[in-house]
């Protein structure tokens, strides 16, 4: 090895390094994430994801071109009605999948800019925060699904 492929090697390694705890920290996992097809006029839609971290986290906001905002739900029952609240955040359990599922917690685009058709997908940002203040943006692709596939009533 002559002294400038090891000096490469050695900057290489260095990068390497360097590299690494960020890398460890994006791991989190996404599952099953759809978002449900809109019908015309119609400007909102739900989407669901499973969402796994190994370590404890908060999922703190959500984002995507395709709509003017996203924000988190919590579907309830409040007597016989059944009521949507906002929830400012979400708590991830390290090492336990978090659901967002019909009737539960879900996703909620608002003011979509297109109508969303089944076999297109819509990009989401999940700004993710760890224990130790580090924050950072989780892109999700989310295929757009006919209602009855995404909703779990088949
Ligand atoms: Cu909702």
């Amino acid at each position: 090895m002559t002294m400038q492929a090891r000096g490469t090697m050695a900057a290489l390694l260095g990068a390497l390094a360097l590299a690494l705890p960020a890398a460890a920290a994006e791991t989190l996992a996404v599952r099953d994430a759809r978002i449900l097809a809109t019908v015309p006029g119609q400007r909102v839609a739900a989407a669901y994801l499973t969402m796994e971290s190994p370590v404890a986290a908060r999922v703190v906001a959500a984002a995507s071109d395709a709509a003017a905002s996203v924000s988190f739900h919590r579907m309830s029952m409040d007597g016989e009605v059944m009521r949507m609240r906002r929830v400012d955040e979400l708590e991830l359990t390290a090492g336990r999948a978090l659901r967002l599922v019909p009737g539960g917690v879900h996703l909620m685009f608002t003011g979509l800019s297109q109508p969303l058709h089944p076999g297109g997908t819509v990009a989401l940002r999940l700004t993710v925060r760890e224990p130790g203040g580090a924050s950072r943006v989780v892109t999700v692709t989310l295929p757009v699904v006919d209602w009855r596939h995404g909703s779990g009533h088949e």
